[in-house]
């Protein structure tokens, strides 16, 4: 019946084929990846004729194998064969500068030793439509696109192909970049920069783009009380959003934008500076279900890791909750339990907020966790001023103990 396959991404193939026998109850798609040991990867219906394989690896080869079956003999067809299939990678790095009012030079990272060229793709928006312009050859990795308009954002996008007997295999695409022609001045300088912190490590920025003609924007960076600011990254043309991570936690920063194309820099836009999150709870008045002498609730939060609460008994559950003293922007808690678990013998707990002592909300839930690790990292949203922790569960003959319950936030 003539099993095709189409690469359609570096990562997933559209498989078709032609019915020779009509009336078949199911369609049955193998695959294997030695031509020797077969995987059944879809029943289909009867007249299906073709059948998407995503989620495929690049390196890796590729056999498919096709037949039909009717219930009622029961018959099969033989088996339509195809392959080997190995994906192509897409090309990376695209890149794009300003050569003049009318030629922006592109030019990529060619990852692929069996494609037979690439397709470069334009348009005059970031979300499209893309339009194929031209193909090169193999192994080339630059284009000059010329004849385009003074001033003016183009964005562009490679992928690879290889012809096949049927059609053309592609690969995914590269990344997106956008250029701006020279001409038309430096663009117009961004505004309303606000610098919104979300975690200990992350900052968010968000702009007003003010320019039509920029081919993108600069972020720059300083620290707190310095003028001295540096370039930590860009983003293209009309990206109005930046999120800065790797920070330091309860750290401030300073930020400012400005829009480039060929012809130079925007002004600056305002300053905007905040902090990201910090432990909020370290020295906080602690309290517990139960304590055992000398491991108290304060030593919980005490900022010592080589101190620790415990409860006073193996019975479960034990709580240790936190008053942060007034109501808190909360982004994530840290645990750092006393035991480190294993497979299948771990802390089972919540996480718990609440803005009056009261009424609680669930922010974490552990119930039955998987993560054995000592120290555990989770991210929720909350508004709240109590923090509780509730142990249902510990590793081995542990009881509920922790060196330090940490929670970050502002
Ligand atoms: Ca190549
Ligand atoms: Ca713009
Ligand atoms: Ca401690």
């Amino acid at each position: 019946m003539g099993l095709q396959g189409q690469e359609v991404s570096s990562s997933a193939i559209l498989l078709y084929w032609y019915p020779i026998f009509f009336n078949m109850d199911s369609n049955i798609v193998q695959r294997s990846t030695d031509n020797s040991n077969w995987t059944t990867i879809a029943i289909l219906d009867g007249n299906a004729i073709s059948y998407s394989n995503t989620g495929l690896s690049l390196n890796t080869t590729y056999y498919y194998r096709l037949r039909s079956k009717n219930v009622i003999s029961p018959y099969y067809s033989p088996w339509s064969t195809l392959g080997p299939e190995t994906m192509l990678p897409a090309p990376s790095n695209l890149s794009a500068t300003s050569a003049s009012s009318s030629q922006i030079n592109l030019s990529w990272t060619d990852n692929s030793t069996d494609e037979d060229g690439f397709a470069i793709e334009q348009a005059t928006s970031s979300s499209g439509p893309f339009v194929e312009i031209f193909e090169v050859m193999a192994n080339v990795k630059t284009y000059l696109c010329t004849g385009l308009s003074s001033g003016t954002t183009y964005w562009f996008r490679v992928r690879g192909f290889r012809n096949i007997y049927h059609g053309i295999d592609y690969s995914s695409y590269s990344n997106t970049t956008s250029m701006a022609t020279q001409g038309g001045g430096v663009p117009t300088a961004p505004s309303n920069l606000t610098a919104t912190a979300v975690s200990r490590s992350q900052i968010n920025l968000a702009w007003n783009d003010n320019s039509s003609n920029e081919s993108g924007f600069y972020i720059e960076r300083a620290p707190s009380g310095s003028s001295s600011f540096t370039q930590i990254g860009s983003v293209g043309a009309n990206v109005k959003t930046y999120s800065n991570t790797g920070l330091a936690a309860g750290t401030t920063y300073q930020y400012r934008v400005r829009a480039y194309n060929g012809s130079g820099n925007s002004g600056y836009s305002n300053t905007a500076s905040t902090a990201t999150y910090s432990n909020i709870a370290q020295g906080k008045t602690a309290s517990a279900s139960s304590v055992q002498s000398g491991n108290t609730a304060a030593n919980g939060n005490d900022g010592n890791t080589g101190t620790r609460w415990c409860a006073s008994s193996a019975t479960m559950p034990q709580w240790w909750k936190v008053d942060l003293g007034a109501s808190k922007t909360i982004g994530e808690v840290e645990i750092m339990f006393q035991a480190t678990g294993s497979s299948g013998n771990c802390y089972n707990f919540t996480v718990e907020t609440s803005a009056d002592n009261n009424t609680w909300t669930t922010g974490v839930d552990k119930s039955t966790n998987t993560n054995t690790a000592q120290t555990q990292a989770y991210s929720f949203n909350a508004t709240a001023r109590y923090v509780r922790i509730t142990i249902k569960k510990a590793p081995g003959t542990n009881w509920a103990s922790l060196y330090e319950f940490r929670v970050f936030g502002k």
